[in-house]
């Protein structure tokens, strides 16, 4: 029975939420406590969409799709690589007030802004102002619709109001976080001044069993029989929504928690035209005017000069000579990070050794930035640190928050789910193999980095209002730190005292040329061969040399005991004994060790076919690894990102005679370098651009990333700032690093529209997923020189 009770405890810790209290209050994201954040862009899956940063908020959006084009329907909604646009993006965006966007779909373009505006109790009031052209000089200007909606989720009810037979000119509605509120549609104009424009009006009222629904349910409600006829033009039939009827099982009565309200107003128009919504809170009494049109453009044209003077105030790029051509693309990294920041809720799927299933974890909101609008629209733990490098000197609340919310999701054993999947809208991109998160597993503590950003703000100027709340942040946050520490430094460790090893590599190692470590944020970069727990990782030694300290500080900081941290962070940094465990004298470059071996290759299976019997009766061949010699422990011997760490986290001393074969591998083309920034991988690395499997090519072997390239050139301009005899090379390398870096990612936006997942090491063409503009905007601090 004993034996059965612990067992059953056991299951329950990974499901059991830390027990000290969370950094944030329950309240602190609602309208009354943090009015100014209330609403915002917090959708980033979808191209244009406001909600509230509340578990269950009204959303609303916009959809497009041009009539009379040849492809039939191209319902433009959540951002998808398959649409092809020509870009999109934030070209400015303050995280706080106001957002301008531009969307180039072929040659239709749409400027998405948005403006709040405070007041009333319930974050106050915000207008959408949408303006469409078009790009070519094609003869018959396109026509356009422009698909707007709220959506309720599981709360909250809508009011359709409909004029001029089919026209919705407004919605009305009541939510537990927005008391009772107002949209309003206004009619299309050519400009600000010119009457109204011919358009035609549908709309759709009905019920949505999810927000992830949304798209479908329009779709499926699309009817050709309407007629668009301009006074002076031809009637043609065009498509709009009509009426949908959701899909209801008999047996079953309606669940009413799946039947939440869904209202879209569609509007047909021919371009250009401009298009303005208003939201008007109910509790907004003393509003002194409707924010629309002249008041609309002056309150735009307001922001944007606040936010050039202080982009130019932070970054200083025209100070330091960038073109303006380079300003905006500068202004546009930034803006996406901030305009990338979404707001989820709902519940990661975890288990632990003890778990037979998967189990749901705590419900828990999440606000963080995302690394790919597209793609991964949802929260990573070690992006999330590169992103609040950058984050942090635009505004330090936004990373403190952003920390908070991450280290309000850790477990009572000091783990956080790496992968942050909340709510049906997200999971409703994530293929099942990829959903369930084990508490095995780390990710890169990268938190730490933005932390010591945070310590160095508040240290270098304490009087400054914007660094004031970092230190009662810091002493919220701290019983959580440290559990988060321990649980690295206990459940990560290595082999030999002070190693560390990353837990959760692939086991199925017949199958991989060599098994991932998707744990280490590296994927497939070359580890040892057999996985064992043999190995040692000197990343991962770096990043606890790295967090060590920086739990050192924030304990002074506290005045909370700080020697046990301390004498890790020394133990950790000595030279000699990282050179003990990682130095390999065969590569001379910092190693992973392990029970390896060189001898791997992928090899068509042979398929056993009895004779007589038809082939296509037997499995078709596929990949498997041959291994020709026997793996021993030994170095792992790939140079690459993972050897620099030492260097790339300032562990070594500037004295370190290993400096110099570091700068030396990073600068030779046969290596590392090439003209667009470090490469991942050494072209000599016999796992250089090789791919893992036959559906799984190469990723982290070989393609440059900008945020090891980032840390490449913070380590750079450290050891060329600091005494020593490498100190001018690292200068040299430092101008050079960094001319490549902020050229090639610059061409590549300005040539595809894009900032990018990587780059190409042969040609520095962007790659992978696009729009990246998580932590490949840290090109930004490369160009402002802030590390
Ligand atoms: C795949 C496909 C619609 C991989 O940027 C996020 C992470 C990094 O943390 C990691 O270091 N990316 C890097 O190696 C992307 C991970 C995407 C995994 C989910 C699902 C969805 O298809």
């Amino acid at each position: 029975f004993y034996a059965l009770y612990m067992r059953s405890n056991l299951a329950k810790r990974v499901v059991t939420p830390h027990p000290s209290p969370p950094v944030l209050d329950a309240n602190s994201s609602s309208a009354k406590v943090s009015p100014e954040r209330f609403w915002g862009s917090y959708r980033p899956q979808v191209y244009f969409g406001m909600k509230t940063r509340s578990p269950h908020s009204i959303v609303t959006g916009m959809m497009w799709m041009r009539q009379f084009a040849e492809m039939d329907v191209n319902l433009r909604h959540t951002c998808e690589q398959g649409d092809r646009l020509h870009g999109y993006g934030w070209l400015m965006h303050d995280g706080l007030t106001f957002g301008v966007q531009e969307i180039r779909d072929g040659d239709l373009t749409l400027t998405t802004e948005f403006v709040k505006r405070m007041g009333g109790d319930h974050g106050g009031d915000w207008t959408w102002r949408i303006t469409a052209k078009q790009h070519s000089s094609a003869p018959q200007a396109p026509v356009i619709s422009l698909m707007f909606y709220a959506a309720a989720d599981t709360q909250g009810s809508l009011e359709a109001h409909v004029e001029e037979r089919n026209r919705l000119a407004s919605i009305t509605g009541f939510s537990e976080e927005l008391g009772n509120f107002k949209i309003t549609f206004r009619k299309p104009v050519t400009g600000e001044l010119s009457s109204a424009k011919y358009a035609s009006y549908n709309y759709l009222q009905t019920v949505s069993p999810g927000l992830e629904k949304l798209t479908e349910i329009v779709k499926y409600s699309l009817n050709r029989r309407f007629v668009y006829s301009p006074p002076s033009g031809e009637k043609r039939h065009y498509i709009a929504v009509d009426t949908y009827r959701p899909p209801h099982n008999q047996q079953k009565p309606a669940d009413p928690r799946k039947e939440n309200a869904f209202v879209v107003h569609q509007v047909t128009v021919q371009t250009p035209f401009q298009i303005e919504v208003l939201f008007e809170s109910g509790s907004f009494h003393t509003r002194p005017n409707q924010l629309v049109a002249s008041v609309m453009t002056q309150e735009l044209e307001r922001r944007k000069a606040e936010f050039e003077a202080k982009f130019e105030k932070i970054f200083g790029l025209q100070s330091r000579g960038f073109s303006q051509t380079h300003i905006r693309f500068g202004k546009a990294a930034l803006s996406n990070m901030l305009g990338g920041m979404g707001h989820f809720y709902g519940q990661s799927v975890v288990q632990s050794a003890y778990n037979e299933y998967p189990l749901l974890y705590p419900p828990g909101a999440l606000f963080t930035a995302v690394p790919s609008r597209s793609f991964f629209p949802r929260g990573f733990l070690w992006d999330e640190g590169f992103h609040q490098l950058l984050l942090s000197k635009w505004d330090p609340q936004v990373t403190r928050e952003s920390i908070g919310h991450w280290l309000d999701l850790i477990n009572m054993e000091g783990w956080i789910p790496r992968e942050q999947i909340l709510g049906d809208e997200a999971l409703s991109k994530v293929p099942a193999e990829f959903v369930v998160q084990r508490n095995e597993n780390a990710n890169p503590p990268t938190l730490f980095l933005a932390l010591q950003e945070l310590i160095e703000q508040l240290s270098s100027n304490p009087e400054k209002w914007d660094s004031q709340p970092t230190l009662p942040f810091l002493r919220r946050l701290y019983p959580r730190l440290k559990t988060w520490f321990e649980w690295y430094n206990t459940t990560q460790t290595g082999p030999l005292p002070h190693s560390y090893r990353w837990r959760g590599r692939d086991k199925d190692t017949n199958l991989f040329l060599n098994p991932k470590t998707l744990t280490s944020g590296l994927d497939d970069y070359p580890r040892a061969s057999h996985p064992s727990a043999d190995e040692r990782h000197v990343d991962l030694h770096c990043w606890m040399a790295l967090s060590s300290g920086i739990m050192a500080s924030v304990a002074r900081l506290l005045g909370e005991p700080h020697q046990d941290y301390e004498r890790t962070h020394q133990v950790l940094s000595d030279n000699n004994l990282l050179n003990e465990l990682h130095w390999s004298e065969q590569l001379r470059a910092y190693s992973d060790f392990g029970n390896h071996t060189q001898a791997v290759s992928l090899q068509q299976e042979k398929v056993y076919v009895p004779p007589g019997q038809p082939r296509h009766q037997f499995p078709v061949a596929r990949l498997v690894r041959s291994v020709r010699r026997a793996p021993k422990l030994q170095y792992v011997n790939a140079l690459g990102y993972v050897s620099l760490f030492p260097f790339l986290l300032h562990v070594l001393t500037p004295d370190s005679p290993k400096l110099e074969h570091i700068l030396r591998d990073m600068r030779d083309p046969d290596k590392l370098w090439t003209p667009y920034g470090l490469r991942s991988l050494s072209k000599s690395d016999p796992l250089y651009m090789k791919r893992n499997t036959e559906h799984d090519p190469p990723y982290w072997r070989g393609p440059i990333w900008i945020n090891l390239n980032y840390l490449a050139v913070r380590a750079l301009h450290h050891y060329s700032n600091v005494e020593g005899p490498h100190r001018e090379k690292a200068a040299a390398l430092y101008e050079e690093l960094r001319t490549n870096i902020v050229n090639n990612v610059y061409r590549q936006y300005a040539e595809t529209g894009y900032i990018w997942e990587q780059y190409s090491d042969n040609t520095g063409r962007g790659q992978g997923s696009h729009p990246f503009t998580g932590w490949s905007s840290l090109t930004l601090l490369i160009m402002a020189e802030q590390y």
